[in-house]
């Protein structure tokens, strides 16, 4: 089942809006069923919280406090979203997923790998993504794209070692399990990233099919 489930992920700037609008478009030119979805989000709750995450706010937000606000949209996202379109044969494709946790949670507030561990098979059990794309391009190269950006949140108005920091766990975790990731040079122009998607997400429907 989790084979149809593919996540997208990468740091500040990499280009994951276009590349999801390629990624729709490239199952629908198959005529294959693709929900596409986010994370924190996807259903009206889970959006909610997204909110409270993302907000600017003078009360500083305990690690473990942002840890389990994320665990819990994930929680109703799942039941709500991911498990049900999956039952029903459908593929999924969530923007971002619990990688970005261990990148964000763990890598860049520095929370312990077990613990988000313990927490990923509470919330997911055996559930993982079958294919992670990893848009992966240089901490400055990536700020400098999403500085455009008129209005930052509060992952945004980090410090750059916390992208650093995001950047190697991604890496780190991609080099850990090279046959769930496949990582896309995303510092290249956007025509090249779609290619490099097309090449992975046509040995992936072949590899599955
Ligand atoms: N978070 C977390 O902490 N823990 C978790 O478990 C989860 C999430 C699931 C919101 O995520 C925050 O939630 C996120 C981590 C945290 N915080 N941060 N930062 P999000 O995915 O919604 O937010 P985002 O990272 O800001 O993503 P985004 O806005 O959707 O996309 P993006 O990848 O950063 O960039 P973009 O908007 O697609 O592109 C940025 C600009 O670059 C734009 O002007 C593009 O036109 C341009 N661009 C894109 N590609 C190229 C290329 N190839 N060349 C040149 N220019 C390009």
């Amino acid at each position: 089942m989790s084979q149809r489930f593919i996540t997208l992920e990468g740091g500040e700037g990499a280009g994951k809006s276009t590349s999801l609008a390629f990624i729709r478009d490239y199952f629908a030119a198959r005529g294959l069923p693709l929900v596409v979805t986010r994370e924190p989000g996807g259903t009206p709750l889970a959006e909610q919280v997204r909110e409270l995450l993302l907000q600017k706010r003078e009360e500083a937000v305990a690690p473990d406090a942002e840890l389990l606000l994320v665990f819990a949209a994930r929680a109703q996202h799942l039941a709500g979203v991911i498990m049900p379109a999956l039952e029903r044969g459908e593929w999924v494709l969530c923007d971002r997923f619990t990688d970005a946790t261990y990148a964000y949670q763990g890598g860049g507030r520095g929370l312990s790998r077990q613990r988000i561990a313990e927490l990923e098979a509470m919330v997911q059990g055996r559930l993982r993504p079958g294919l992670t794309l990893l848009l992966d391009l240089p901490v400055a190269q990536g700020l400098a794209r999403a500085g455009a950006r008129a209005e930052m949140d509060r992952f945004e108005s980090e410090q750059e070692e916390f992208f650093e920091r995001v950047r190697a766990t991604y890496r780190e975790r991609a080099a850990a399990e090279p046959e769930r990731f496949r990582v896309i040079d995303a510092s290249r122009s956007i025509a090249g990233v779609h290619a490099s998607l097309r090449v992975a997400l046509d040995a992936w429907l072949e590899a599955v099919s």
